[in-house]
């Protein structure tokens, strides 16, 4: 996306782990290069406490301020956060957290469709990674999350622990999304997602999970 109105598509960089704040904590990094010129537009550091991250999802998203400039989502997983960022000067417009740290929230990413029709298009979010209930080990969740302000709209679950479902998401149109289970029962699996029918903008269809 074009995101200093010069022509030119711009390039946004997600770097983790660029070092140690004077806090001592671990902090990471989204860089905002021009794609005319190779000239930093921006960069924003993020604070991320005792978290060391692996990798990063970003994705451009569209005009969430009303600035006439694109923004952009910046998905963090080891952390359990998900970041709506200004394209115009990275700061902070809202912030989505899963339900445990240590989930994964924010690990996939997919921008979707309008699907609660507030104007904005929404998200999808996986939050893969196993944790700890008490009793067993989580399968996994995706969440649809609100674009306008990161409000979880809709999640779901996966069947097995250690399924790694949500490992990677989609939005496949009117038909829903497609959630990648890539451990489940040690080959993977692929779902579709079924939009819930109080979303629904064609013909009316439960919000259940079918095997594909
Ligand atoms: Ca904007
Ligand atoms: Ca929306």
């Amino acid at each position: 996306m074009d995101f200093d109105a010069d022509g030119c598509a711009d390039v946004v960089v997600a770097a983790p782990n660029t070092g140690v704040l004077n806090s001592g904590d671990f902090k990471s990094t989204v860089y905002l290069y021009s794609g005319r010129t190779g000239g930093l537009l921006w960069s924003r550091e993020f604070n991320l406490g005792n978290c060391q991250l692996s990798s990063m999802k970003i994705k451009s998203f569209q005009d969430l301020d009303g600035d006439g400039i694109p923004d952009v989502l910046v998905g963090m997983g080891m952390s359990g956060r998900v970041f709506a960022c200004s394209g115009r000067d990275g700061s902070v417009l809202w912030t989505a957290a899963g339900p445990t740290g240590s989930s994964g929230f924010g690990a996939a990413l997919s921008v979707t469709p309008d699907v609660d029709r507030d104007g904005v298009s929404d998200i999808l979010v996986g939050a893969p990674f196993p944790v700890w209930s008490g009793t067993s080990w989580t399968p996994g969740k995706v969440c649809l999350c609100s674009g306008r302000n990161g409000t979880v709209l809709q999640s779901w679950d996966g069947e097995n622990g250690y399924d790694y479902f949500g490992w990677a998401v989609s939005h496949a149109g009117k038909r829903g999304f497609l959630v990648g289970s890539h451990t489940h029962d040690s080959k993977g699996r692929v779902y579709l997602l079924s939009l819930p029918r109080m979303f629904s903008v064609g013909p009316a269809v439960e919000a259940t999970v079918v095997k594909e």
